[in-house]
């Protein structure tokens, strides 16, 4: 058995009802087992700016997979929950869902990187992750903490539960959702 760490987010939809779904799902799984799940969190968009606010969270799941079959496992699950690949890169989506870390491994093929190229500068992630592990060290040898306040400038602000029933529920507050 090893750890993985899934990174889920959405923008369209009500993406929150959409994470809380691929949550469900994961659970789901077979030979995967959900072992922790972040709080959700809205927030700005990274890479394409003109675009609604993400909700994004991560999982700890701890498998018997291999990192390439984990990473069919959420394709087609991504797949079976509404997601299509025909808008742009980095654009809006009802649900993406990212192998940002596969135990320790440092993995590189066509097919998947991992630990995922974009986790390191990304707070929306990083935030997450830190809410779950702590001040955890990554495979590169840096320690998770540290990435976190060295990411400045990243709007992301992490829901209370009442707001993340609110916001499943599709009472939103007059936000563009
Ligand atoms: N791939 C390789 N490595 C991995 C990996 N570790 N995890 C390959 C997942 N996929 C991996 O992915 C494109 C290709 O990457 C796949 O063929 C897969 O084999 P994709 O999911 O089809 O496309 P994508 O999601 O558009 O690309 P990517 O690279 O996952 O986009 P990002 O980097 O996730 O960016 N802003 C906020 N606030 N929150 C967000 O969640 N997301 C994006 C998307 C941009 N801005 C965002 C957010
Ligand atoms: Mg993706």
């Amino acid at each position: 058995m090893v750890s993985a760490w899934i990174g889920l987010g959405s923008n369209m939809a009500n993406p929150a009802a959409r994470i809380s779904g691929a949550i469900d799902r994961l659970g789901q799984e077979p030979q995967l087992t959900l072992e922790r799940v972040s709080s959700l969190y809205r927030t700005a968009p990274l890479e394409y700016l003109e675009q609604a606010d993400f909700i994004n969270a991560v999982a700890r799941v701890s498998t018997i997979l291999g990192a390439e079959q984990l990473l069919e496992r959420l394709v087609r699950i991504e797949t079976e929950l509404g997601r299509t690949r025909n808008g742009d890169r980095y654009g809006p989506r009802v649900i993406d869902l990212d192998l940002l870390l596969f135990s320790d491994e440092m993995h590189c093929t066509p097919a998947l990187t991992v630990p995922h190229p974009r986790l390191h500068q990304r707070l929306f992630v990083l935030a997450p992750l830190a809410e779950i592990e702590g001040d955890m060290r990554l495979p590169d040898g840096s320690n998770l903490a540290i990435r976190v306040t060295a990411c400045t400038g990243q709007r992301v602000e992490r829901m209370s539960a009442a707001a993340t029933t609110a916001a499943i529920d599709g009472v939103t507050n007059g936000s563009s959702y």
